[in-house]
């Protein structure tokens, strides 16, 4: 039987373990949840990390159980929502990605969960569909999720109409534009905009249990920190073709091209990931006071 493992209080903000494993150099990832902890804390919040340890879904990991899994690097196995019940079974170590930190999150009672960009429709999908079990999540799980729109290397207009087709929820924390995680706007729009964060939590508190499910709460990256569209567009096309050439497919295609793209921008992409991960904490955490007072 999967015995899960709850640490998290009435006000705490979920973090996910697929960024930290999958996401950023294993370098890294020790000092980045560190980082993220301090800034829940900072805000009056609670971090609760999410991740399977050793067969063990939990919510509210500590530092050593993150370095079990790191110490096992990028092999650690990708949890989503289809995957993480067998894992389970098998006592693995796995990373969650965002389906399956909601999911673990619900069951905890976590209602607000930070974290950069969301999976979602990827390129070319005409011929090849792939699309990230992120999206049906808000159709389940009741979780606040904060994060800068969903990835840029995603075909950004399809994953907005996809959340539209779900009947999901997506806000924009002052902003009108729906993000693409390196760049503010994507040209697509957010469902409604909301300026003030305690007003926002007001909403989210009734609208989560209202309905039982999720909600996208977009927090665009900084200004100054955004990068480039067309600088981006060129190392994400050589990316794209590498991982073409090298025959990625299915869970490791975004691994893949987070990766590439922090080496060929000589690390700006992966400083602007760090910049808005942090920003979305910073923000997940002051909704989570306020949803709890
Ligand atoms: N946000 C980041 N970096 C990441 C991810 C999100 O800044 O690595 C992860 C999330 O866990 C998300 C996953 O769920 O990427 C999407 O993977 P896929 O495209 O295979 O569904
Ligand atoms: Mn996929």
């Amino acid at each position: 039987m999967t015995t899960h493992v709850f640490r998290a209080g009435p006000c705490a903000v979920a973090l996910e373990t697929t960024l930290l494993v999958h996401g950023v150099p294993a370098s890294t990832a020790p000092a980045l949840d560190a980082e993220l902890r301090a800034i829940c804390r900072a805000e009056g919040a609670e971090p609760a990390l999410v991740g399977v340890v050793g067969g063990a879904p939990t919510v509210g990991m500590t530092e050593r159980e993150l370095a079990l899994l790191l110490e096992q690097g990028t092999s650690v196995p990708k949890a989503n929502s289809a995957n993480l019940g067998v894992l389970c079974h098998w006592g693995s170590h796995a990373a969650t990605t965002v389906s399956a930190t909601m999911e673990l999150a619900a069951a905890a009672g976590v209602r607000v969960f930070s974290t950069g960009g969301l999976g979602g429709v990827h390129k070319g999908y005409g011929c090849h569909l792939d699309v990230s079990a992120d999206l049906g999540a808000f159709t389940r799980f009741p979780v606040a999720v904060v994060a800068s729109g969903v990835k840029s290397l995603l075909d950004v207009a399809s994953t907005r109409e996809a959340l539209e087709s779900l009947g999901v929820p997506v806000i924009g924390y002052r902003t009108d534009a729906f993000p693409s995680f390196y760049t503010r706007d994507s040209g697509q729009s957010v469902d409604a905009r909301f300026d003030d964060a305690e007003t926002l939590a007001k909403y989210l508190r009734a609208e989560l249990e209202r309905t039982g499910r999720g909600v996208v709460v977009c927090n665009p990256i900084p200004e100054e920190d955004e990068l480039d569209t067309a600088l981006f567009g060129a190392w994400l096309e050589q990316a794209e073709d590498e991982a073409e050439d090298a025959g990625v497919s299915g869970r490791g295609v975004t691994p893949f091209l987070l990766g590439r793209l922090h080496e060929l921008s000589g690390g700006k992409t992966l400083e602007a990931n760090l910049v808005l991960v942090r920003s979305n904490v910073r923000l997940g955490a002051a909704l989570a006071k306020s949803m709890h007072a």
